[in-house]
């Protein structure tokens, strides 16, 4: 069994718009772990670090813009096969396309505004996790739960 940290940020968006609350709460209530959480604004350094995939591309200004544009939430989280649970949790990357059910599906309306965001590999984890918590920051603990929601 695979136990993943992933990175997961509350864009902006979903901070302006009050869905912090909705949006953890549908991703702890799977059984994810969270292990580390703050409130923050990007600055320009860091959102290009963190999107350097996306730089030179023609959303980049926008996007840049945007994540820096208010603070968002970033947080942690730990549990079997995390990347990929909070991928599928969130849907397609454009709110139009994303399936019923999902974060952005439910919530999101517009690719510039899709409110949420989560790694896309177990690697590129690491390396954003790296980018927004000091090693302190990210807090090993036992929750007592946990056996009743993975079976090993
Ligand atoms: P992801 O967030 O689903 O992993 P990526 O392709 O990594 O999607 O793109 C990063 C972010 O850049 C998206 O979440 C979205 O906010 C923004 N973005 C991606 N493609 C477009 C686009 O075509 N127009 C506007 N914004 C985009
Ligand atoms: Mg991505």
């Amino acid at each position: 069994m695979a136990i993943e940290r992933t990175l997961v940020l509350v864009k902006p968006d979903g901070l302006q718009r009050g869905l912090v609350g909705a949006i953890v709460s549908r991703l702890e209530g799977r059984g994810l772990k969270i292990v580390a959480m703050k409130l923050m604004r990007l600055d320009a350094a860091l959102a290009r670090r963190h999107y350097e995939a996306h730089v030179g591309k023609p959303f980049f200004r926008g996007l840049a813009q945007f994540i820096t544009s208010s603070p968002l939430v970033a947080m942690v989280l730990e549990g079997k096969d995390a990347v990929e649970v909070v991928r599928r949790a969130m849907g397609d990357t454009d709110p139009v396309k994303a399936a019923p059910g999902t974060i952005r599906g439910d919530l999101g309306l517009d690719i510039g505004r899709n409110l949420v965001h989560g790694s896309d590999s177990p690697e590129a984890a690491e390396r954003e996790v790296a980018l927004f918590f000091q090693e302190g920051e990210v807090l090993d603990y036992r929750r007592d739960v946990d056996p009743w929601i993975t079976e090993s």
